[in-house]
């Protein structure tokens, strides 16, 4: 290993810890334990270029121990990107650049968000599954214009991590060999050894879910480390991990503790760190023969790999076109449905599930938008949902259609992936009462403006005779709740098209769309324009009304029969439909109150938690208990959800 290897990683060592003793706070075990990891990837393999942050064959890096922010800022900065010095000393503090965790979209060369260990690695088999099939798309012998690596820095954590199971044993299943795992093995995590709570084995572990296992014994040597990701990159067909042992908190007084993994050293610390390292030079600076080695190994490197990438788009476009022209409009994600004439539609009057309507609009769509990709839990004859082209895998690297396998938080941190990487967008679906096993990667999707795509069937008590534990009850209270999340529960045919079609829109936020088991009416008073302002009047009685029913998925259609009733009984309510109450907060003023004016009566229909409706009815007709095994006949009955019932109980809170 050369001296200027040795500077380079004390440096990191060293400033990084004055990092989080400056910023009185942050993770000193990892950085001062995996700077030779990060600064050899970096160095010696990582493709990126700061002048083209976005170059579309970048190599992709995740950092999915997100409490070893502190790295990353600081490749960032030796690297070129948009992370001065004072946004390191700046470290944590309001507004600054280098929050605790890492953010996409925040900080310049952030890839994505982590810090919510296990789930860096899920998404990062989206992003190889994406380089995949986009490679399988457009390379042309001679011209590999999407051939990156996906690299992962993952620590003990991670792989404790349920959802890193799943992930891996799908990216072991699908081959993806440009997955390159860094494994920052160091015996320790938060509460002490990981050996208090692990006893397996890692190498047995991962070539049983068909990986490369590498070892690297010596994880202060950078050479070492080097050979390992060079052997990686050799593979033919499978991912690869390498394990490297390192020591948490190495040269610190207490490293190989567990009280080094994120307690900030005091400036006693800083001091025997700088005499254990022999190091010397002024705090908080990087020396000048570290910064040259970083413009020439990483800025100027990367620079060049970029170029001459763009050197081989030229002569692809010119061999190759239509081929060109089609990758620049992938890149560009260019894609929009204009000509709906042949988009299936439904009569009024007809009935149909919703989740019927849901796939076989999403089947057109696959056919209209060459790049979006997604699937199932397990469940597409379920959900009806699947993606277009045939399965994807080794034998089939352009189909669309990803078997997620009943491994559900996975396949949401891997939509994720499929869509941060650009290119492609990504969804996938199974039955909404198991949101609950991957609502992680919905919130980080919505943190990170991501357009991921969550399509659910099964979205309520009415599931029937698979009982309370396939019911869903509180999980559209969950879902509305979290910010920057679109929640649309489309009541027919009409307002589910209208929600499918803005979710593939360029949108800043993910959405989820609920549907139905049970075929409910195609109603003649829907209507596209109406849905995707999140709420509009679809009955007004013939006499000015007193009140407003706001109803949404199934149980629109049996509100607007019950105001019928209501208005023979001289009660006149307005209808009022709204799918989605993310859309409908965004209204103006003027609009909330057209379709909701202040001064009537208000009421909420939902076979769900009330919870979330109280924000717009003084009275809500909900389910707040769990539900029950019975046919779904009996369900109507059993909560009070017929039209009579729902007659009789408007009769006690309208006027
Ligand atoms: C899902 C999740 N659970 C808990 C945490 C809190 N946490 C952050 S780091 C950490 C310890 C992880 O151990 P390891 O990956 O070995 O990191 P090291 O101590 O070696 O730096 C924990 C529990 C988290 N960030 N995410
Ligand atoms: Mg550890």
């Amino acid at each position: 290993m050369k001296t200027i290897d040795t500077k380079c990683v004390n440096a990191l060592r060293v400033f990084g810890a004055e990092m989080i003793t400056n910023a009185k706070s942050g993770h000193p075990g990892i950085v001062l334990g995996a700077a030779p990891i990060i600064h050899t990837l970096y160095t010696r393999h990582l493709n990126v270029n700061s002048e083209d942050d976005k170059w579309f064959n970048r190599d992709r890096f995740v950092l999915s121990a997100g409490h070893g922010s502190t790295l990353l800022y600081m490749m960032l900065h030796l690297s070129g990107f948009d992370v001065t010095l004072d946004d390191l000393k700046n470290f944590r503090q309001k507004g600054s650049k280098t929050p605790g965790h890492p953010e996409v979209g925040h900080t310049q060369g952030v890839e994505i968000t982590t810090g919510p260990l296990g789930q860096g690695f899920a998404t990062s088999v989206g992003m190889a599954i994406a380089e995949s099939y986009l490679g399988a798309k457009f390379n042309k012998p001679g011209y590999d214009v999407v051939k990156h690596y996906t690299y992962v820095l993952c620590g003990d954590g991670d792989l404790q991590e349920g959802v890193c199971v799943e992930a891996a044993s799908l990216a072991g299943h699908l081959g993806l060999k440009h997955l390159i795992v860094l494994y920052d093995s160091n015996d320790i995590q938060l509460d002490g050894e990981v050996s208090l709570a692990n006893s397996e084995n890692t190498k047995e572990k991962f070539e049983a879910m068909g990986w490369n296992y590498l070892l690297v014994e010596d994880g202060n040597d950078c050479d070492k480390i080097d050979d390992a990701i060079k052997e990686a990159k050799k593979s033919e067909n499978k991912p690869t991990i390498i394990e490297i042992k390192t020591i948490i908190g190495y040269g610190a007084n207490n490293s190989g503790e567990s009280s080094v993994h994120g307690k900030p050293l005091s400036q006693d610390e800083i001091t025997i760190l700088r005499n254990n390292l022999g190091y010397n030079e002024a705090p908080l600076t990087f020396p000048e023969e570290v910064k040259e080695f970083y413009k020439t190994n990483v800025i100027d490197r990367g620079y060049k790999e970029d170029s001459n990438w763009n050197e081989m788009l030229v002569a692809y476009g010119q061999e190759y076109p239509h081929e060109y022209a089609d990758f620049l409009q992938f890149i560009d994600e260019d894609f929009v449905v204009s000509d709906l004439d042949n988009i299936p539609t439904y009569e009024p009057g007809t009935k149909e599930s919703t989740r019927k309507v849901m796939g076989k609009i999403l089947d057109w769509l696959g056919s209209e938008l060459p790049n979006i990709i997604g699937g199932s839990a397990d469940l597409s004859s379920s959900t009806m949902v699947k993606g277009a082209d045939g399965i994807y895998g080794p034998s089939n690297p352009l189909g669309r259609n990803i078997k997620f396998g009943v491994r559900e938080f996975a396949m949401a941190a891997i939509t994720n992936g499929l869509t941060l990487h650009g290119g492609l967008r990504g969804f996938c679906s199974g039955f909404f009462v198991f949101s609950d096993y991957l609502k992680p990667a919905v919130r980080l999707a919505a943190l990170m403006n991501l357009p991921s795509l969550f399509f659910f069937s099964h979205d309520s008590v009415c599931v029937g005779e698979d009982g309370p534990t396939h019911q869903p009850i509180e999980q559209l209270a969950m879902f509305r709740a979290t910010p920057n999340l679109n929640v649309v529960r489309p009541a027919d045919a009409t307002e589910m098209t209208s929600a499918l079609l803005q979710a593939f829109e360029k949108n800043t936020y993910p959405t989820i769309i609920t549907s139905s088991r049970q075929a409910v009416p195609n109603l003649d008073v829907t209507q596209a324009e109406g849905a995707k302002r999140g709420a509009y009047v679809v009955f007004t009685p013939s006499k000015v009304a007193k009140n407003t029913i706001i109803a949404c998925g199934t149980e629109l259609a049996t509100c607007i029969e019950a105001a019928k009733e209501l208005e023979k009984q001289k009660i006149y309510a307005n209808v009022v439909s709204m799918p989605s109450m993310f859309l409908f907060d965004q209204q103006d003023e003027e609009y909330k109150e057209s379709v909701l004016p202040k001064n009537l009566r208000t009421v909420a229909v939902e076979m769900g938690a009330s919870m979330p409706w109280y924000k717009y009815a003084s009275y809500v007709k909900g389910i707040d208990t769990f539900g029950a095994s019975m046919p779904i006949n009996d369900i109507y009955e059993a909560f009070g959800f017929r039209v009579e019932d729902l007659v009789e109980y408007f009769k006690t809170v309208l006027k």
